[in-house]
C-alpha cells in the first residue's frame, strides 16, 4: 500500500524517490522492484510513470493477426506453435489463401494487420514480398507490421542480401514495422537450453536498430515465466533499453506471458496474474526510453489486461481475431474482441480509450 510515498516494502521508498526525480533506475532498483511483495506498490510507481507518460488515455487498435505458416526449422523448446514441413499440423497459406482472409474482413476498418509466421526453409523471397504487395493492393491504407527479427534474418539469408537491403526491398513492398517477437530472453544460459538455433541477441538487436536506421519502427518483447531468473530479466531490459539510447525505434514493449501446453515445457505451471501484472509494472519502470508498454490480452486475458492500465500499461492491443501462437499452446482467452468491448474495458477502467494506428496517431471516432 502507499501513502505520499510510504510503502508495505521500505525498500521500494527510495525507488520511489528516484521515480519522482525522473532518475534512471539500475540493474538493483531492477531486481528490488522484481523481488517485493509489495505489487501496489510496484504498480503505484508503475502508475505515475504511465500516467505522466499518457495521462489517462488507454491505446487499443483494430487489428487482423494473419499467421501465413507454422513450418519452422528452429524447433524452440518453449513454441507450441512451430512444426517441422513433414509434421502432423504443420501449414502453409499459399497467397491465395492469405488474400482470401484479407478480402474476408475488408468491410472492417481494420488499420493494422499483423503477421508472424515460422522459419520456413523453402518459401521464396518473392512470397513475402507477393504476399506484402497483394495485400496492399487490396488494402492500400492498411499498415503492414510484419515478420519478427528472427524472421527478417532467415529472409535475409534466403534472400541472399544484407539485412539492410532485406528490409529496403519489404520496405518498399509494404512493411510499416516490424513486431517485437523472437527476443525471448537474451540469456546466453536460456537460449542455450530453449533456442540455441535461434537468432542471437546481438543479432536480433542488430535487425531492429537496422530497421530503426531505416525509418521503420519495431516493437520489442521479452517471453517470462519459464526457466529465467529475475536477474536475466532485468539483464533483458536493461539491454533493450541502451539499444533504444542508440537508435531509438522501438515504440512498445510487450512481455509476453509463456503458455505451456503442447510444448517441450509443458511440466511448468505458466504465469500467474502476480506476476504478469508486476512485469508489465517493472518493464514501465526500467524502459524509461520506451513510450508504450503493452498488456497483451490474448497472453494474460482481458480482465488482467484491464487491471494492468493501473499497474503501468497504457496499451491493450486489439481486436487481433485468429491468434494461434498462444492458442496452441493451450490460451484458453478468445480468439478476438469487439471494438464494444475493448472500450467497455478501457471504461471500465476509469481511462480514456483513444483507438490508435500502429504508429499511435489516434484514429477520430
Ligand atoms: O517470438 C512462442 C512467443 C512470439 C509461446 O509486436 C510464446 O505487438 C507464450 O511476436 N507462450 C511471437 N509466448 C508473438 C509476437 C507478438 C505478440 C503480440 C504482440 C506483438 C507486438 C508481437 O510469441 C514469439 C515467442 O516469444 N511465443 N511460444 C508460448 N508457448
Amino acid at each position: 500500500m502507499t501513502i505520499n510515498g510510504c510503502f508495505a516494502d521500505p525498500k521500494l521508498a527510495p525507488i520511489y524517490e528516484k521515480v519522482i526525480r525522473r532518475e534512471r533506475l539500475d540493474r538493483d532498483d531492477g531486481l528490488t522492484l522484481y523481488r517485493s511483495r509489495d505489487l501496489l506498490g510496484v504498480g503505484y510507481l508503475a502508475d505515475l510513470v504511465r500516467r505522466r507518460l499518457h495521462g489517462n488515455k488507454a491505446y487499443y487498435i483494430y487489428n487482423q493477426h494473419l499467421n501465413y505458416s507454422n513450418v519452422c526449422v528452429n524447433g524452440c523448446k518453449f513454441c507450441a506453435f512451430g512444426k517441422k514441413a513433414d509434421e502432423p499440423g504443420a501449414y502453409e497459406m499459399t497467397l491465395e489463401e492469405i488474400m482470401a482472409r484479407i478480402r474476408e474482413r475488408l468491410h472492417e476498418p481494420i488499420s493494422e494487420i499483423h503477421i508472424v509466421g515460422g522459419l520456413h526453409p523453402d518459401l521464396p523471397f518473392s512470397y513475402y514480398l507477393d504476399m506484402l504487395r497483394g495485400i496492399k493492393a487490396l488494402r492500400p491504407g492498411v499498415h503492414l507490421q510484419a515478420f519478427t527479427a528472427v524472421e527478417i534474418a532467415h529472409l535475409a539469408d534466403i534472400a541472399g542480401l544484407s539485412v539492410a537491403k532485406t528490409l529496403s526491398a519489404l520496405k518498399e513492398a509494404g512493411l510499416g514495422s516490424l513486431p517485437g517477437g523472437g527476443a525471448e530472453v537474451f540469456s546466453p544460459r536460456i537460449r542455450g537450453e530453449l533456442c540455441p538455433k535461434k537468432l542471437s541477441p546481438s543479432g536480433w538487436l542488430a535487425v531492429c536498430q537496422t530497421a530503426h536506421r531505416l525509418g521503420l519502427n519495431t516493437n520489442a518483447t521479452m517471453l517470462y515465466g519459464h526457466l529465467e531468473t529475475l536477474e536475466e530479466r532485468v539483464d533483458h531490459l536493461i539491454r533493450l533499453r541502451e539499444a533504444q539510447d542508440e537508435t531509438g525505434g522501438f515504440l512498445t514493449f510487450i512481455p509476453l506471458a509463456f503458455h505451456p501446453e503442447n510444448t517441450q515445457l509443458a511440466e511448468l505451471s505458466g504465469t500467474t496474474g502476480f506476476d504478469d501484472l508486476k512485469n508489465l509494472a517493472v518493464a514501465r519502470l526500467m524502459l524509461d526510453n520506451f513510450p508504450h508498454i503493452k498488456a497483451f490480452w490474448i497472453m494474460i486475458g482481458p480482465k488482467l489486461a484491464q487491471l494492468s492500465l493501473s499497474f503501468g500499461a497504457d496499451d491493450i492491443d486489439g481486436t487481433v481475431i485468429e491468434e494461434r501462437i498462444t492458442h496452441m499452446a493451450g490460451a484458453q482467452t478468445p480468439q478476438g474482441l469487439s471494438r464494444a468491448q475493448l472500450l467497455h474495458m478501457i471504461r471500465e477502467a476509469g481511462c480514456e480509450p483513444v483507438e490508435r494506428d500502429t504508429l499511435y496517431n489516434a484514429i477520430p471516432s
